[in-house]
């Protein structure tokens, strides 16, 4: 019998796929249902990870396993090829991006074919190519159009030494990433914003249509992102200007409470008060440099600003003071609070530190005796947030705070002081980036007419060659040829915009142009897409629970409304797949991660090699730093790409974290052989192709035939309830085993029949069919070893009989007037009567009858019997 040679049966079955060009899929078939399965597509790094290929396979298997039920399946690949790490590469080492992600892709695309993915190949699409982001400009031009584009000023990352923007990842510790000891500084610039709060509604009661197919926690932590609040905007009048200061607030019932007013230090006043009091300006100037994230930290210390300036609060006339604090956000609200020390966290933390007053208008009610708790503020250690009964609060004392907060807000607006409104933590998407790997903006600027974006004809406004990347500036402004254009409205001199855009814009539509990604004049087909979105299933990290999946969500509707599509939502169903951990080995003497190949393992302990110490073992996420990572190209060689499969799709479901072991993998090469072994030794028991008489089997044959349907019942149903695969993978091994006993004690003793050989041939046909999702190559090729021409990529998946996978013998109580007094074995074919009469003749059963008259016997085939006596 020939071994089991991977290396040599992959490489064939990956060639001939590819020449029977198998993957290829036609977007109708003829009595066909689509299915699109989607794996999110990769950033072409250079080299795949483990995440990666688990990714992947999660998604392949799927894709086999809805084409063998008949479906008409879509499974593409692509590049999300535009990004930072490419222009840094070009920084440092001068390469071109171009060239950089050109030879990343074509090793990753080298790694998935190892893989044997059923990708559809002639549907590929990089983002960095010209035919990708002309879409890119066009769709960015239509939302200009329609008003869902536009500029505003905004605050970035700047590095002065090198005259450019940063992005976060490039701001280490305050500075720069370049120059470690030149501070990053806060500058505001005009910047191309895409307008999703526009959508922000939308984009929340849209769960409702994801709730069956998405994981709670994605829809949870969007909706936190998106962040809807009801409130209340509030006019407080400032003294100095006579003008409104709108404030936003959650809890209107505390406005007798409010003791001073804060705004942030962007807001649009802060210019205001600075001309009049010039003596703050520099410590205005280093909170507004504090970055963001600094800034909004949990915990963090609050820092404010006495203006000089005051504001009135309208409904008790009270002079308070303005504040300038670094808590309060310009982009959320209206940029302004109403501070109430005494009923919210941050603003007593702020009145302590600075000594403003605390008037409480809130009362706890205690619980036990209902009665009012007086809080003193001088007494206070906290603000107290809960609700209780209303004091200090004019009218409105008395009556509980729930309910003051209708009140006070019908108050406020009956009153002109304010209004009720919504608000939405989500921001608008700012998109443009000053660096050149990335789509340009097809906008321009013209003296005369102002902003224009480029005709139709002369997108895709290409990326120039001749540019510098120094790591100074944006290196598109170094293109004299790109800068100098024409205008397309009045023919004269005009300057193109140097930004591109974000590469998340990339990445929002990419899904729909798979389905008709050679269009010229569109970015798809309508009547194509609607053919395949929305995308039945998503496979993809965690990690793109909020932005990419919302950006695509918006992008979707965006493009629904702009009449290119029919769908609402983009992806039906999401998995996010688990992450891959594997062990580290911690030096506390070297004070170092260690490489496994530097440390010897004693069962759970684990040792230098070099000085025998022991060393710290940990099961954590693989990560570089830590070098517990394990590169699927050497385990692809080592065992195989089916068995590195079969170990990931077994090792755990795909939603759960996976621990990376060789000793598993071991264990599918194992089993794989046994496999290939029980094929290749009892070739004999294929010949007999006649279908099998299930009135003529012994009781070990029907035995089997149970196992098998069960087997087969179990594998779907894993499959079809969130992809268990490990489950049905299980499932097959245990078959696996029977067949063994089978082969063993029945087929070739005086125990086998026709029918055994018959039926054991079935269980190997189905059994090589089950796992050849799993392990395609392999699964061919034992394919093709038992005769059989065709890939089993286009077989049909096996139905089991539900009648065949309950046993034939079953227990029936019986009881005479209602009460147990016996059991009965029987086979499930036997008629009602016959039971009946059986029944009756129970020792027992006799006992409790004798002498007495039998009414009427009432029998329920395959559970129970009930003698009715007098
Ligand atoms: C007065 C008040 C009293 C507040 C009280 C809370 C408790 P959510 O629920 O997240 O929407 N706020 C408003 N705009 C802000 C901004 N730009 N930066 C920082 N904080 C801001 O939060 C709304 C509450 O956050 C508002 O209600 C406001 O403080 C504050 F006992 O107003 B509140
Ligand atoms: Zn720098
Ligand atoms: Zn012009």
């Amino acid at each position: 019998m020939r071994e089991y040679n991977f290396g040599e049966i992959e490489k064939k079955w990956q060639e001939e796929w590819k020449n029977q060009n198998l993957f290829k899929t036609e977007n109708k078939v003829e009595g066909k249902e689509n299915y699109y399965v989607l794996e999110m597509l990769p950033y072409p790094s250079g080299k795949l990870h483990v995440g990666h290929a688990r990714n992947y396979t999660i998604g392949d298997v799927i894709a086999r396993y809805k084409r063998m039920k008949g479906l008409n399946v879509l499974h593409p690949m692509g590049w999300d090829s535009f990004g930072l790490p490419a222009e840094n590469a070009a920084i440092q080492n001068g390469a071109h991006p171009a060239i950089w992600t050109k030879s990343n892709i074509e090793n990753m695309n080298r790694q998935l074919k190892m893989m044997g993915l059923s990708y559809d190949w002639d549907r590929e699409i990089a983002s960095y190519t010209p035919e990708y982001y002309k879409w890119n400009q066009w769709i960015f031009k239509k939302m200009y159009e329609k008003g869902l584009v536009y500029k505003k000023k905004s605050t970035v990352n700047w590095c002065p030494d090198c005259q450019t923007v940063l992005a976060n990842e490039q701001v280490e510790d305050g500075m720069c990433w370049r120059h470690s000891k030149t501070p990053v500084i806060q500058k505001d610039l005009e910047q191309w914003f895409f307008k999703i709060t526009e959508y922000a509604d939308e984009l929340l009661q849209g769960h409702k249509e994801l709730k069956e197919g998405w994981p709670d926690k994605v829809l949870t932590m969007q909706k936190n992102w998106i962040g809807k609040s009801y409130g209340t905007e509030v006019n407080l009048k400032i003294i100095e200007t006579g003008e409104n200061l709108p404030v936003f607030t959650t809890r209107v019932e505390t406005l007798y409470g409010v003791t001073y007013a804060v705004i942030a230090p962007e807001h649009p006043l802060v210019d205001e008060i600075l001309k009049v009091n010039p003596s703050i300006k520099s410590s205005v100037f280093e909170m507004k440099n504090t970055d963001m994230i600094e800034r909004t930290a949990e915990g963090k210390e609050k820092t404010g600003i006495a203006t000089g300036w005051h504001v009135i609060n309208p409904v008790n006339g009270e002079e308070i003071p303005l504040w300038i604090g670094d808590y309060v956000l310009m982009n959320y609200g209206t940029g302004a609070v109403m501070a109430v020390p005494t009923h919210d966290e941050r603003d007593f933390a702020f009145a302590k530190k600075y000594n403003l007053p605390l008037k409480v208008v809130i009362n706890p009610i205690d619980k036990k005796t209902k009665e009012e708790i007086v809080i003193i503020p001088s007494e206070m250690a906290n603000a107290f947030v809960g609700t209780g009964v209303m004091t200090n609060s004019d009218k409105f004392n008395g009556i509980s705070s729930k309910e003051a907060l209708t009140k006070i807000a019908e108050y406020v607006e009956e009153k002109g002081y304010g209004e009720r409104t919504v608000k939405y933590r989500l921001k608008d998407w700012g998109v443009s980036r000053q660096r050149y790997w990335g789509t340009p903006i097809p906008a321009l600027y013209c003296e005369k007419c102002g902003i224009v974006m480029e005709n139709d004809e002369n997108l895709p406004v290409k990326l120039p060659t001749d540019v510098e990347f120094s790591g100074n500036g944006n290196p598109l402004e170094t293109s004299e040829s790109f800068k100098h254009a024409v205008c397309p409205k009045c023919g004269g001199e005009a300057r193109r915009d140097t930004d591109t855009m974000d590469t998340f814009v990339d990445s929002s539509w990419y899904f729909l142009r798979y389905c008709d990604p050679k269009n010229t004049d569109l970015p798809f087909a309508k009547d194509i897409v609607d053919g395949w979105a929305p995308v039945d299933q998503y496979i993809g990290g965690i990690e793109h629970a909020v932005m990419h999946l919302l950006y695509s969500r918006f992008f979707h509707k965006v493009l629904r409304d702009m009449g290119l599509l029919s769908s609402n939502e983009p992806f039906k169903r999401l998995l996010t797949q688990g992450m891959v951990l594997g062990p580290s080995y911690y030096s506390n003497a070297e004070n170092r991660f260690l490489y496994p190949e530097d440390v010897e393992i004693k069962g759970a302990q684990a040792f230098l090699k070099t000085t025998g110490e022991e060393v710290q073992v940990k099961v954590e996420k693989m990560s570089k730093s830590k070098n517990n990572g394990v590169d699927p190209e050497i385990m692809i060689n080592k065992y195989g790409a089916d068995t590195t499969r079969l170990f990931i799709m077994f090792a755990a479901p795909p939603e759960r974290e996976l621990e990376w072991n060789e000793n598993g993998l071991a264990g599918a090469a194992r089993f794989l052989n046994k496999v290939w072994r029980l094929v290749l030794e009892n070739k004999e028991y294929l010949e007999d192709k006649k279908s099998i008489d299930y009135s003529k089997l012994t009781k070990e044959d029907k035995a089997l035939v149970r196992k098998l349907h069960q087997t087969i019942k179990k594998v779907t149903e894993s499959i079809e309830a969130d992809y268990h695969f490990n489950t049905s993978i299980a499932a097959t091994m245990e078959l696996l085993n029977e067949m063994q006993d089978f082969r063993a004690n029945i087929l070739g003793t005086e125990k086998e029949t026709t029918e055994s050989k018959k039926i054991f041939r079935e269980a190997m046909i189905n059994v090589v069919i089950m796992l050849s999702p799993f392990t395609p190559h392999f699964c061919d090729e034992l394919w093709e070893e038992m005769g059989n021409a065709g890939k089993l990529f286009t077989i049909a998946w096996p139905i089991y009989i539900e009648e065949l996978t309950i046993a034939d013998e079953v227990e029936i109580a019986v009881q005479v007037n209602g009460k147990l007094r016996g059991t009965l074995e029987v086979d499930r074919s036997i008629p009602k009567d016959e039971i009946e009469k059986m029944a009756l003749e129970i020792e027992n059963v006799k006992k409790f009858i004798e002498m007495k008259e039998v009414m009427k016997v009432i029998v329920v085939p395959g559970k129970i019997v009930n003698i009715v006596v007098k």
